[in-house]
């Protein structure tokens, strides 16, 4: 019996909290949600009493602490084996374990110029080589993982992959990244995700406003 506690930052801005939540709400698993917002300069002081990087998210299971948003999907694929959080066949699986963590390490020029943020009206930005760059790897690989898979997700059923990608498809919405077909059929099929939907609307109501990140 699992007791995990999900601590995340603002829905609007939390691009990697909101990450876990997805996966975890789209599958059923359950969990309690602790959001402290970072509305401040610095960070927020609050987090140095859960979390170890002074960063969301942080899952909590009893005595045990995960910090990291892709650690906390591994931990939660490795708790509810059924729930298919990772795609069952071992290659499709070690490809989507490589798209994740290309995204966890990577673009960067994408994550600094374009914020998460759902609240923006959407309105194209007119973006450098680097940025245009990052969102062309990003089409290339979506392409891919969809004409294998035959979508609606990346590798057919929601998997951690989408969860990962779910912030990036928030950007290349609000800041008009893409107007390749295959991305709106992709978006389409993860913004109609009642964990999207739910995430989404929460988001909206939020008031705090981070200046960094409103571009
Ligand atoms: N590599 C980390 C990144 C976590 C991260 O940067 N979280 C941001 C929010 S989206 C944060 O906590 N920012 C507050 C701060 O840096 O003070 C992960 O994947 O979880």
């Amino acid at each position: 019996m699992k007791d995990f506690e999900l601590f995340i930052g603002n829905k609007n801005y939390s691009s990697w909290s909101f990450r876990p939540w997805i996966a975890l709400k789209h599958k059923g698993v359950s969990f309690r949600e602790t959001l402290v917002p970072f509305d401040f300069d610095n960070g927020n002081p609050d987090f140095r009493d859960f979390s170890p990087s002074m960063k969301v998210p942080v899952l909590r299971d009893g005595d045990l602490t995960v910090w990291d948003s892709l650690a906390i999907l591994e931990y939660a694929a490795e708790c509810f084996p059924e729930k298919g959080l990772w795609p069952s066949d071992q290659k499709a699986r070690a490809h989507a374990r490589s798209t994740s963590a290309e995204m966890h390490s990577g673009f960067f020029a994408l994550r600094a110029a374009c914020p998460m943020n759902m609240r923006r009206p959407i309105e194209k930005r007119n973006v450098g080589d680097d940025v245009k760059a990052d969102v062309v790897r990003i089409v290339s690989i979506w392409t891919e993982c969809l004409a294998v898979s035959d979508g609606p997700f990346l590798y057919g059923d929601f998997s951690i992959a989408d969860a990962m990608y779910a912030p990036v498809v928030s950007r290349f919405m609000t800041y008009g990244l893409s107007e390749d077909p295959i991305v709106s059929r992709y978006a389409e099929a993860v913004t109609s995700t009642q964990a999207w939907q739910a995430w989404e609307a929460d988001a909206l109501k939020e008031t705090w406003i981070v200046d960094v990140d409103e571009v």
